[in-house]
């Protein structure tokens, strides 16, 4: 890359750790980006640091990528999708950039520390999550290495890095705004292009990775949920979503997003990038970029999708970096707290086990159709999620179970799960977490309530359970074929 003085905004890139005393070696070692929350060759400002860092010291740089043997309960469905995109990422890394990529398997803790110390790096570069175990496993990567390699971590997901947009943990979306909109026109810009590393003098030995063989033992081991054939994983898919010709959402469908998002009839009026932001597959400031190009076609449009892509997104980063019990009550509002223990031994009308819950056994229909959505197609739709975890809060015993059931269930099925707009996806609906108290009633006590005869007013709801109807069908239907050729094919091969 041709090296602008200021490659990426100083606020974007935190000091963990500074470089003490001399290298080891007389030569300096390469640069390592150790890719985690942002899997792409494009518009990644952590790559643009690490190959920026590399050209002013003249030394290469190299990714690593670590593959955990166990990522958060994670299953084929979400294994399968990422190992799928990286694999075309590395393509794209080595061909046009020129550069190595390493895949390790096992604890970070570990592999990377092990990696710097076999390759004499000089300097760490790696993205930014704000997720507890993320956290503690830099903290002990920057413990473990030696003393002459810094360590730099690169908000690479937000449009305005987190750490800037605001130190402390905010009420809302409306404290939040107003910070993010004042920080817009200084971070919101167009990314440098990367151009082949200057320095490509690599000795470490290559080594190549089976992504064959490693898809097919996660497929394997995580078939309890299978990987999805609708959702094309990686870079050019996740522009193709943005910005296809065909159905691109900035191109063809953002035209009825304010009108119809809340619509789970209407699936395609959402952008459908949730699955490719939180793999880094996409950047969201280059969705944002984009869809501000076309702002004065669609402006309330593009208005209510860059809320939700940048305020309530970075606003989800915030709670989960300032708040660390993100995903348990503890975690709640005061006010919250109080009024759902206030009303936790309330009479429930039903109470479910998980099990029913997971099996979509409940006496709702409505509910029931957005659980197998969950499960089968891997995506619920946005507005129904609300109304999903709402209605756990109801059927449980008690708040901490609710709030339990409904992360278990999102991170176990969403393709997109595991995410900080997850968890707090679940404390809004169970926990009240930056929204308002409400008119007090059984079991929610102040918690904002949804019902089934709300959702009637709203759309088509007998529609919607039809459409999911269907879907699980095919879907099933598509399976049972599967299995009779691969029987098929076992027969002839005896
Ligand atoms: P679009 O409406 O097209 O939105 C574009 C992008 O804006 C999304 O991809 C997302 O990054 C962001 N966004 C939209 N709505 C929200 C929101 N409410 N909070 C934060 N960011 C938002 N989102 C996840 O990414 N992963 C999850 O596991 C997840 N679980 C949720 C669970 C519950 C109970 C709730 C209420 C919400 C959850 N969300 C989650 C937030 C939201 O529902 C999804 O981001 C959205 O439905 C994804 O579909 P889309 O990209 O087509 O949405
Ligand atoms: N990132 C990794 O660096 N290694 C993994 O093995 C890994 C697995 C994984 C599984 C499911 C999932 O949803 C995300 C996964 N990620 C993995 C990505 C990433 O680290 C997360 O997106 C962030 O933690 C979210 O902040």
């Amino acid at each position: 890359m041709a090296s602008p003085v200021q490659a990426v905004h100083p606020g974007r890139v935190r000091v963990l750790k500074q470089a003490t005393g001399a290298p080891p070696a007389a030569v300096a070692g390469p640069v390592v980006y150790w890719m985690f929350r942002d899997q792409r060759a494009r518009d990644n400002w952590a790559l643009i640091h690490a190959v920026d860092q590399a050209d002013k010291a003249n030394v290469p740089v190299v990714v690593a990528f670590n593959l955990f043997d166990q990522f958060l309960g994670a299953k084929a469905r979400q294994l399968g999708f990422m190992l799928r995109g990286l694999e075309k990422l590395v393509s794209d890394l080595q061909s046009t950039l020129g550069i190595p990529f390493f895949l390790f398997q096992g604890e970070a803790i570990n592999t990377i520390p092990n990696f710097i110390r076999e390759c004499g790096a000089s300097l760490l570069v790696t993205d930014f999550s704000p997720l507890r175990e993320v956290r503690s496993w830099k903290e002990r990567i920057c413990e473990s290495v030696d003393g002459s390699v810094a360590v730099h971590e690169v908000d690479a997901h937000n449009v305005v890095p987190l750490w800037v947009a605001s130190g402390k943990l905010e009420y809302g979306a409306r404290t939040l705004r107003a910070k993010i909109n004042k920080l817009l026109p200084e971070y919101l810009v167009e990314f440098p292009t990367v151009g082949p590393a200057k320095n490509n003098k690599w000795a470490f030995p290559n080594h190549s990775v089976d992504w064959g063989q490693l898809i097919a033992d996660v497929v394997r081991k995580g078939a309890e949920v299978p990987e999805l054939e609708w959702c094309e994983p990686g870079e050019h898919a996740a522009m193709e979503v943005l910005m296809g010709i065909k159905d691109g959402f900035l191109t063809k469908r953002i035209k009825n997003y304010s009108t119809d998002r809340n619509n789970p009839f209407k699936p395609k009026a959402l952008s459908g990038l949730s699955p490719y932001l939180h793999f880094g597959q996409i950047s969201a400031q280059r969705c944002a970029l984009e869809a501000r190009k076309i702002q004065k076609s669609y402006a309330k449009a593009v208005d209510t999708f860059l809320e939700e892509l940048i305020v309530r997104r970075e606003l989800a980063d915030n709670f989960c970096y300032y708040q660390p019990q993100y995903d348990s009550l503890q975690g709640a509002w005061e006010w919250a707290r109080k009024t759902l223990m206030e009303h936790a031994s309330d009479k429930r009308e039903h109470i479910y086990t998980r099990e029913q819950l997971e099996k979509a056994q409940t006496a709702d229909p409505l509910w029931n159709a957005s659980q197998l959505e969950m499960v089968h197609h891997g995506k619920m739709h946005g507005f129904m999620r609300m109304y999903w975890a709402k209605k756990i809060l109801e059927w449980t015993s008690g708040p901490e179970e609710a709030l339990a059931t409904a992360i278990y269930l999102n991170d176990k099925y969403e393709i997109d799960g595991r995410d900080p707009s997850g968890y707090v996806g679940c404390m809004w609906s169970i926990c009240g977490v930056h929204d308002q108290g409400w008119r007090e009633r059984p079991v929610f006590g102040k918690i904002r309530y949804m019902n089934f005869a709300g959702c009637k007013r709203k759309f088509d709801v007998d529609g919607y359970i039809a459409y999911i109807k269907r879907l699980v069908g095919e879907k099933k239907k598509r399976k049972a074929e599967t299995l009779l050729y691969d029987d098929k094919a076992t027969k002839l091969q005896g």
